[in-house]
C-alpha cells in the first residue's frame, strides 16, 4: 500500500576471451605466443540519487546489462574492458534478490552505491600459458560469465502532500481525480479505512506523492473514529491539504468542522499543526452561485481553494499550486 515496486533483471558484462596467436614477423620465424588477455566485463551497481522519488522509470525497462569485455588479440593486445552500468534509484529503495529471497541492501540515503552483479573476468591469452617446456601453447582461457540476478526493488514512499478532513469530505474522490490511485468512494463516513497513496503527475515529468487517510472526527485524539492513528503518515508529509465539505450531509457548519479538525491536529502534535496548510473547499458544484464559499471565506478569514472533485473544477489549479509548494519546501 505504501510501496512502490519494480522487478528487474540485471547482468554484469562477460569477460572477453583470451586470444591464441603467434608472433609472425619478417626475419623472426617462430616468434612465440602473443595472444592477449580478454577485457573484463562491466559490473552493475545501484546508486541512490537526489531528485528521484519513484520507481516508475523501471516500469518500461526490465532488462539491464553492463557491457561485455572485448576479446584479446594478437600482438599481446589486451581486450577493452566493458563499461560499468550504474542504475539510479531513489533513496529509500530496498533491494531484494528474488531467487535467493534475500534482502541485499537497504539504500536509505542519498549517495549510497552498491554492486549487485560482479563482472566476468577476462580470459588469459595463450602468452600466459607459455612455459619452458611448452613454448607454443595453443590454448587460451575463455572469459568468465558476468553475474546475473533477478532483483525486486521496493520503495517506501513518503508522501509530499497529506489529505485531512472530516469523513465524506471527498478526500478519496480528490486523490482518484488527480492520480492513478483508486480508493473506495461512497456517500457514507469512514469509507477509507487505510491510507492510500497516489502519484500526481503533471506536465514535463513533474510529480508528487499524495496520501489519503481515513476521515478525522472530533475526539479523534481520544480514540474516536479511525483517522487518528494514521496521522503519523501525514506527520512526515510536507504539506497538509485540509478538505472541507461545503455542504455536509449532516447539516454541520463547514467553518466549525474546520476548527474541529484543527484542534485534533494540534492535539496530535505541534509539528503537525505547524505544517503548511492549504484549505480546500470541496463540492462547489453544489454551490452554483458561490455564496457558500464566499461566506466560508469570510468566516475563516483565510485563503480557500474552491474545487469540485466530482466535476474536476479547480483540480488542475490545485495540483499546480501543490507542486509549487512541494518544490519550495523540498529545496
Ligand atoms: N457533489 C459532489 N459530491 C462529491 C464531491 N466530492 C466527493 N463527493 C461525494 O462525497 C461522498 C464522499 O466522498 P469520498 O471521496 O468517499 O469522501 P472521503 O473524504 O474519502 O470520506 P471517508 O473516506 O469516509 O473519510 C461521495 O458520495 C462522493 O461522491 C464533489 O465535488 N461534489
Ligand atoms: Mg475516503
Amino acid at each position: 500500500m505504501f510501496i512502490d515496486e519494480a522487478k528487474i533483471w540485471v547482468k554484469a558484462g562477460d569477460g572477453g576471451n583470451g586470444c591464441v596467436s603467434f608472433r609472425h614477423e619478417k626475419f623472426i620465424p617462430k616468434g612465440g605466443p602473443d595472444g592477449g588477455d580478454g577485457g573484463r566485463g562491466g559490473s552493475v551497481y545501484l546508486q541512490t540519487v537526489k531528485n528521484l522519488d519513484t520507481l516508475l522509470d523501471f516500469a518500461g525497462k526490465h532488462h539491464w546489462r553492463a557491457e561485455n569485455g572485448q576479446p584479446g588479440s594478437g600482438n599481446n593486445k589486451h581486450g577493452a574492458d566493458g563499461e560499468e552500468l550504474i542504475i539510479n534509484v531513489p533513496p529509500g529503495t530496498l533491494i531484494y534478490d528474488v531467487d535467493l529471497d534475500l534482502l541485499l541492501k537497504d539504500l536509505n540515503e542519498v549517495g549510497m552505491k552498491v554492486r549487485v552483479c560482479r563482472c566476468g573476468r577476462g580470459g588469459k591469452g595463450n602468452k600466459a600459458f607459455a612455459t619452458p617446456t611448452n613454448q607454443t601453447p595453443r590454448n587460451a582461457e575463455p572469459g568468465k560469465r558476468g553475474q546475473e540476478r533477478n532483483l525486486r526493488l521496493e520503495l517506501k514512499l513518503i508522501a509530499d502532500v497529506g489529505l485531512v478532513g472530516m469523513p465524506n469530505a471527498g478526500k478519496s474522490t480528490l486523490i482518484s481525480r488527480c492520480s492513478a490511485a483508486r480508493p473506495k468512494i461512497a456517500d457514507y463516513p469512514f469509507t477509507t479505512v487505510e491510507p492510500v497513496l497516489g502519484i500526481v503527475e503533471l506536465s514535463d515529468f513533474r510529480r508528487f506523492v499524495m496520501a489519503d487517510i481515513p476521515g478525522l472526527i472530533e475526539g479523534a485524539h481520544g480514540g474516536a473514529g479511525l483517522g487518528f492513528e494514521f496521522l503519523k503518515h501525514i506527520e512526515r508529509t510536507r504539506i497538509i491539504v485540509h478538505i472541507l465539505d461545503i455542504m455536509p450531509t449532516d447539516g454541520s457548519d463547514p467553518a466549525e468542522n474546520y476548527y474541529a479538525i484543527r484542534r485534533e491536529l494540534e492535539q496530535y502534535s505541534k509539528a503537525l499543526a505547524q505544517k503548511t496548510e492549504i484549505i480546500v473547499a470541496n463540492k462547489i458544484d453544489l454551490d452554483p452561485d458561490g455564496k457558500i464559499v464566499k461566506n466560508l471565506k469570510k468566516k475563516l478569514n483565510k485563503t480557500i481553494h474552491p474545487i469540485s472533485a466530482v466535476t474536476g473544477e479547480g483540480i488542475k489549479e490545485l495540483s499546480e499550486l501543490l507542486w509549487q509548494k512541494v518544490k519550495e519546501l523540498k529545496t
